[in-house]
């Protein structure tokens, strides 16, 4: 984990002094419920101990500095004043979108020196653009006391990507990083943005979620996703709906009699997907927790041969993974790449590893990164 010694002393080198203070902002895993959050669905988030710092000190110029450890080791000077939708197209859209994203809605924010670091592995599905924008919307809620709940902050980070950064994702990402609580799980109706917590701690349970970076970079600017999202509200509209959220189980092959069949696979993963959730959110409520393991791997298929979201190498993690014993599997986040979650025991856990490690040698893939995921905390000041 990045400490905030770290990037304190980060700061000084760069900006000079001291910051008024370090923000911190939690990466994420979806345990269930992909791909729903822009069909108005339920989602299942936990965050990652994995976090970006933010050391900030508000500026009176009107000048937002931005410096990140991980960057290029150059420094992005914009003014405030100036910032236009599209203008920044590096990773400085994502802290910059979120400072027109606050003057855009009224407050009134004005520059600052931020020196960003973290351990959230970027590209890999952890929703490290996420973590990024909730630091730094943090940062600016605590140096000009704006006050802001953290639903306020997630929906302002969100707008930043959307409007500013131009990435058409929903709400779960910035709403797992600023709302969620160690221990638990978000439940999120991303309806009305209602949250319950629902604790999840697999190591009490004897069991293990293992997360595995395939190391093959997803990028949700690329179009894909943008075209899933829009199939899925062509869909709604095709099916006289407002989201595919209001399509149940029940009526799920009537629906598809309505629609044209290149939009069957999305409406049926989403309409099931939101059968998952439920399904998990009793699972977890009961405290069958290993249960929840078939219930994953049944939402990666519907998500490789339904939504299409799956790649090879997200596959073999989840069909090595099982056959080696673990309880379940599925990739998560946007898919094309990135990460999957393993459900596993806490015995399995090791022979889990080394079957995935072995399967990607074969197959001539990069080596994975893999580590055991707690649920962490969300978003707020550090120091
Ligand atoms: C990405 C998006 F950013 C989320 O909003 C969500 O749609 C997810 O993909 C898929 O569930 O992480």
């Amino acid at each position: 984990m990045t400490g905030v010694s770290a990037v304190r002393a980060g700061f000084a080198e760069v900006f000079g002094g001291d910051p008024a203070g370090v923000w911190a902002a939690p990466g994420r895993v979806n345990l269930i419920g992909e791909h729903t959050d822009y069909n108005d669905g339920f989602v299942l988030p936990i965050a990652l101990s994995q976090r970006i710092l933010a050391a900030a000190r508000p500026r009176s110029d009107g000048r937002l500095r931005l410096h990140s450890a991980q960057g290029d080791g150059q420094t992005t000077d914009l003014t405030v004043a100036n910032l236009r939708a599209g203008a920044v197209t590096t990773w400085a859209a994502y802290p910059a979108g979120v400072v027109w994203a606050l003057r855009e809605a009224g407050h009134e924010v004005g520059g600052a020196d931020v020196y960003l670091a973290g351990d959230v592995p970027t590209g890999a599905g952890l929703s490290s653009s996420a973590a990024l924008e909730c630091a730094v919307a943090f940062a600016y809620d605590g140096m000009y006391g704006l006050g802001l709940t953290a639903p306020q902050l997630a929906l302002l980070a969100q707008r930043a990507e959307n409007d500013f950064a131009g990435v058409p994702c929903g709400v779960m990402d910035q709403m797992a990083s600023a709302c969620c609580e160690a221990g638990s799980a978000l439940f999120l109706d991303t309806r009305d943005l209602s949250v319950r917590h629902v604790p999840f701690d697999a190591a009490a349970h004897g069991l293990r979620l293992l997360v595995v970076d395939t190391r093959v970079k997803h990028d949700l600017g690329d179009g894909a996703y943008a075209a899933l999202r829009a199939g899925c509200e062509r869909a709604a509209e095709l099916a006289g709906r407002r989201a595919l959220r209001d399509v149940a189980l029940s009526e799920l092959d009537m629906v598809l009699g309505l629609l044209p069949p290149e939009l069957h696979g999305l409406v049926r993963h989403v309409v099931t997907e939101q059968a998952r959730v439920t399904e998990t959110l009793a699972l977890l409520h009961t405290g069958r927790v290993a249960g929840v393991g078939p219930v994953l791997t049944a939402g990666h298929a519907s998500l490789r041969d339904d939504f299409r979201v799956s790649c090879p190498e997200t596959d073999l993690v989840v069909e090595t993974a099982v056959t080696a014993g673990a309880l379940g599997a599925r990739m998560t986040g946007g898919g094309f790449g990135g990460s999957v979650i393993v459900l596993t025991s806490a015995e399995a856990a090791d022979g889990v590893t080394a079957a995935v490690e072995t399967a990607f040698a074969e197959a001539g893939y990069a080596r994975p990164r893999i580590f055991a995921a707690e649920a962490g905390a969300g978003a707020g000041r550090a120091e």
